[in-house]
């Protein structure tokens, strides 16, 4: 079938996605692109992830107290080692593993998502109460770092958002599109990444939430997706970028990484955040096209700083609405491999996130379009990654044979 490429992008600057298409004409979603945007990163293609800069908009400041589990609050002092005070009980993690979606906010009400979402167990909806006393009033789902309410789904970007959500987790129900993880992992919403302060201030709080979440609430929290990114060439904010993927690290969550949609641009040696730390907690992600036979003309690459490539054009999920459409980006081959990273995470739990990563790594398919453009010269083997893990599960100790006599 022939797709109608529609023109306006659908999505924020800084998010990962070129276009989207649709056969079912969704209602138009595209975001404005606010003042304060520098517009001249859209690019005919409707790739418009390189802003230079996207100021706080005035008067849309989140005010601090929003954020009393933030930076300043945690335990560990900057340049303090990042680790859990051994002596603090660490709750205990189980149930399926949880994928963070880092973005415009996730529909939640879907009816291919709404079984695929995570539920706080320690919050009573609606009640306007921060019944877990975690900072966050009413946060169900997720919760929103642009206005730091429990409500994620509100803001620009719900319908990236809600995307990259669908192929990770939308339902085997019949319905639309199912996520690779369907069934197997559960979606957090951290929404509002478009809102209220600039992308790095908002990625610091998403991450202090989920660390906070992880190491007090024992939120089953083993991955990240981080479908957006920047270049940053102020070394202040590179510290600071990194410095938040190391807290990742210390709680051992994964960050799947969506390297630039540059159109064949090298990303090799550019400060491109957080596509390019180079910390071991961190999968970077090419698109390869819809037939997984080339990177995909819009992607980026960089043999020295994107693991591997994944299938992120024409990519069908689920929209805000009960909708599915098809996107194209970055942005859509990066939970494809979050997902499949829950997807090892269930096979085996003892995993860690750089074990995760590692065999994510190892057992890629090799591809000659993919030679001298990405670290592994390969793309995303599903199976063959799933495989793997499952091979890493000890086998259970033969119970002592009873005498039958
Ligand atoms: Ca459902
Ligand atoms: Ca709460
Ligand atoms: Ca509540
Ligand atoms: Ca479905």
């Amino acid at each position: 079938m022939e797709i109608n490429r529609k023109s306006p992008p659908s999505v924020g600057p800084t998010a990962r996605t070129g276009e989207s298409s649709s056969a079912k004409a969704p209602k138009a979603k595209a975001l404005t692109v606010r003042d304060g945007f520098d517009t001249q990163g859209a690019r005919p293609s409707n790739f418009v992830d390189r802003p230079t800069g996207r100021p706080t908009p005035p008067g849309a400041s989140v005010p601090a107290s929003a954020f009393t589990y933030g930076s300043s609050n945690v335990a560990v002092k900057p340049g303090a080692t990042n680790k859990v005070d051994p002596s603090k009980e660490k709750p205990k993690l189980t149930g399926e593993p949880i994928i963070a979606v880092i973005d415009g906010g996730v529909d939640f009400k879907h009816t291919d998502l709404d079984d695929a979402m995570w539920t706080n167990p320690g919050e009573v909806a609606g009640d306007g109460i921060d019944n877990d006393a975690n900072g966050i009033k009413d946060d169900v789902h997720g919760f929103n770092v642009g206005d730091g309410g429990g409500d994620p789904f509100k803001g620009d970007g719900t319908d990236h958002g809600t995307h990259v959500a669908g192929i990770i987790a939308a339902e085997d129900n019949g319905k639309g599109n199912t996520g690779i993880a369907a069934g197997k992992a559960k979606v957090l919403s951290v929404g509002g990444l478009y809102d209220g302060a600039d992308l790095l201030t908002n990625f610091e709080r998403s991450v202090d939430y989920l660390v906070k979440m992880k190491t007090e609430h024992g939120v089953n929290i083993r991955a990240a997706n981080a479908s957006f990114g920047n270049s940053y060439r102020d070394a202040a904010s590179q510290e600071r970028w990194t410095a938040a993927v190391q807290k990742l690290a210390d709680a051992d969550i994964l960050l799947v990484a969506a390297t630039a949609n540059g159109n064949g641009s090298n990303m090799n040696n550019v400060p491109d955040m957080p596509a390019n730390i180079d910390l071991p907690n961190v999968i970077t992600v090419a698109s390869m096209d819809r037939n997984n036979d080339k990177l995909a003309r819009f992607s980026s690459h960089g043999d020295k700083v994107v693991d591997l490539a994944a299938v992120g054009e024409d990519v069908l999920s689920t929209v805000p609405g009960n909708q599915w459409e098809e996107m194209s980006g970055t942005s859509m081959a990066t939970p494809t491999v979050a997902a499949t990273a829950a997807r090892m995470f269930a096979e085996n739990p003892d995993l860690t996130a750089v074990q995760v990563r590692d065999l994510l790594i190892k057992t890629v398919e090799q591809d000659t379009d993919l030679k001298g453009k990405v670290i592994t010269g390969g793309k995303l083997d599903i199976n063959a990654a799933i495989d793997a893990a499952k091979a890493t599960v000890e086998p259970k100790p033969q119970t002592p044979a009873v005498a039958t006599r």
